[in-house]
Formats: C-alpha cells, structure tokens, sequence
C-alpha cells in the first residue's frame, strides 16, 4: 500500500465498545515486531501527556458536561498534540505506528452517534491537523449487544471508572456501528473491515491477511 505518511506506516484501529481493538493492536504490533519493524502502539484519546490530561476530562464520569463543539475540540487538541509530539516523528524515524482510534471515532461517535454537525467536524480537523491520515485503518465491526456485553465485562473485572461513553443507549450504538460502515464504505482504499464476531484467533489472521 502506498505510504502517505514519510517513512513510516501509520495504522488504527476503530470500531464500538469491546469489538477487541486492544486485543488484536498487540498481536499485530507481536507480528510486525517479530517481522523486524520498529513498531509504536500508542491510543485516543491520550497517547501523550498532555492528551492523556485530555483524556480525563473526556471518557471519565466525573470529567465535565462539555457542549459538543467543546467536545469535539477537546478531541481534537488531544489529537493534534499526538499527532504532532508523538505520531509524526515516530514515522519520520521510519516507525510503524498503531493508533487504537483516531479521527473516524471522531466523526463516529460525535458525529453519527451524538448527531453533531459532520461539516463542522471537517473544518475542527482541517484547522487541527491539516490532511494527516492513516495509512490503513481496520473496523472491528461487531454486532452492539456483543460489544457493550464484552465491554462491560471488561470494564467490571478491572474496576474502571472510564465508563461515560459505554453508558449510552443501545441506538445511540447503533448509530456509531452504521456510522463506522458508512465510512468504511466510502473510503474503501483506505479501511478494512473485520468479522470482529470471530474468535480473537480468527481475527489475527485475518488482520495478518490484510497486511499482505
Ligand atoms: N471516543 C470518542 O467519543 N471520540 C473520539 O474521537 C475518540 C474516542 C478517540 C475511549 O475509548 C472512549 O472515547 C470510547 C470512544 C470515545 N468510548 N467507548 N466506549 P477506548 O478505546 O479507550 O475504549 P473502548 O472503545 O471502550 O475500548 P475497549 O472497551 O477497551 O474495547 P476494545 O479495545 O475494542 O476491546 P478489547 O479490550 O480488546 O476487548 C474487550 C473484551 O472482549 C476483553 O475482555 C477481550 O478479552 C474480549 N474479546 C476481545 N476479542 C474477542 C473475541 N473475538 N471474542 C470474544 N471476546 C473477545
């Protein structure tokens, strides 16, 4: 696949709540390790210390009620910061870099979920990070009563508190499942999508597969 990003390959992970993303970024990063790349996982939002400062304010309960511009900005700032500390530099030493999520949960979870306006969300990341994009982004796409089942086993056996967005109707999920499809489908050069209904050993190789 044609690189975009300087010398290094820039690939995330997307997808709703639980469809394994953290799961499969480490058997990938194993892989291409074992392969002989320099391989950077990083996630979003956070990724460096002041966007996992960010990070707090979003995805905790006791973070803030932001209005959506101001959410949305939040993301972005975080993002911007990532891109420009961590994720740019680490392509231009000739690393690949692995993102559990970036701007597509944006556009998804702000966006087709909540219902804030797409065209403004495209300006917020035009004026934030210019074009930057990743190489390869792959959708773990599962079912959403599969996703929250597993998300919030997860959540219950660790005793996190980072449960704002996994609290949210089961349309709303549904929306963010359509929304992450949808994008998919239009940029068909760029995603791949994921049977994430499979098992995690099912699912590594198919994400193996799409590396080819
Ligand atoms: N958010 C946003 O609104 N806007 C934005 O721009 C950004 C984010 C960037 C934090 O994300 C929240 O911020 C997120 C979106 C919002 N809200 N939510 N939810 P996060 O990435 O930190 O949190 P997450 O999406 O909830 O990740 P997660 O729950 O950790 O899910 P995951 O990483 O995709 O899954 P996992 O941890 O690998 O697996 C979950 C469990 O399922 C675990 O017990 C696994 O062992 C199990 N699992 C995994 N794969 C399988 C298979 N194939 N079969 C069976 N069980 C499996």
């Amino acid at each position: 696949m044609m690189n975009t990003n300087a010398t290094g390959r820039f690939i995330t992970f997307e997808g709703g709540e639980g469809a394994g993303k953290t799961t499969q970024i480490k058997f990938l990063a194993d892989h291409l390790r074992e392969q002989g790349h320099d391989v950077l996982t990083t996630r979003e939002p956070g990724g460096t210390p002041e966007a996992e400062k960010i990070r707090e304010l979003l995805v905790q309960q006791d973070g803030g009620n932001w209005d959506p511009l101001s959410e949305c900005l939040l993301f972005f700032t975080a993002r911007r910061m990532h891109v420009e500390t961590l994720i740019k530099p680490a392509l231009a030493a000739g690393k690949t870099v692995i993102s559990d999520r970036f701007f597509d949960s944006t556009i998804a979870y702000q966006g087709y979920g909540h219902g804030f306006d797409l065209d403004l969300i495209a300006h917020v990341q035009k004026i934030s990070i210019g074009d930057f994009k990743p190489d390869l982004t792959f959708l773990l796409d599962l079912p959403v009563e599969d996703g929250l089942r597993r998300s919030q086993k997860r959540l219950s056996d660790a005793g996190s508190n980072e449960d704002k967005f996994e609290n949210l109707d089961l349309a709303f999920h549904q929306r963010l499942r359509d929304g992450f499809l949808k994008m998919a489908q239009l940029d068909t050069a760029r995603f791949r999508i994921i049977d994430a209904k499979n098992s995690i050993e099912e699912i590594r190789k198919s994400i193996i597969e799409a590396m080819l």
